[in-house]
């Protein structure tokens, strides 16, 4: 099996690698080099055709790509500890929540990320109106998941789970692009403090 991936602060690949410390599973990142497009050669297209990471090559050959459906296949190999949930309400709160981090706070720091960033000016045609305008659409996601936060430990409600993987790698990675939490949220700053004390978040 294969693991490709890029370090810190490539988002993606980090909730991967969360998600695997988390089970306990040990396995190698093939590290794909960014800077040099190595993600948009043939030979990695022909593995993910989106030329993305990460991506799990398992060892027939077969791939699977996006960071969630790559920790569903593991949660179905691995099941303990669950990060999916259990119950049929536990799963379904773990699917809400990890697609609102993806949608009310990834698409716009992405989004940023792509029309407003210095780093990536170079890799594509930038509208830099449209990617300032995902700040305060940023700004309002952390003000969302702090108003959710309030009264829990977790996301979910529920435990530690995939959701928040997913939102830790984007409050994270926002940060390092210049996007950080407001420190007066102090509901998803005590959530960040306690997912960071998990030897996981290393990862
Ligand atoms: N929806 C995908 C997103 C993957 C993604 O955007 N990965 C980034 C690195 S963190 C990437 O490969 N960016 C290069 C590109 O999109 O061309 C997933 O969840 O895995």
């Amino acid at each position: 099996m294969k693991l490709y991936g890029a370090p810190m602060p490539a988002p993606n690949p980090r909730r991967v690698r969360i998600f695997l410390a988390e089970k306990g599973i040990e396995l190698a990142e093939t590290p794909v080099d960014l800077r040099k497009r190595e993600h948009k050669s043939p030979e990695y297209r022909a593995k993910n055709s989106l030329g993305q990471i990460p991506t799990l090559e398992l060892d027939d050959g077969t791939t699977i790509s996006e960071t969630v459906a790559i920790c569903r296949y593991f949660e179905e190999i691995q099941p303990a500890p669950p990060l999916f949930g259990t119950t049929a309400l536990e799963k379904a709160r773990v699917d809400m929540w990890i697609r609102r981090a993806e949608f009310a706070l990834m698409t716009p720091v992405g989004m940023f990320w792509r029309h407003a960033h210095p780093y990536t000016a170079a890799l594509l045609t930038q509208f830099k109106d449209f990617g300032e305008s995902n700040r305060e659409h940023v700004m309002g996601g952390y003000r969302f998941f702090d108003r959710e936060l309030e009264g829990k430990d977790y996301l979910t409600g529920d435990g530690f789970s995939m959701a928040d993987i997913c939102l830790l790698s984007t409050v994270d990675f926002a940060g390092w692009i210049g996007l950080e939490r407001p420190a007066e949220l102090a509901n998803l700053a005590a959530w960040h403090a306690r997912v960071r004390a998990r030897p996981s978040s290393q990862a």
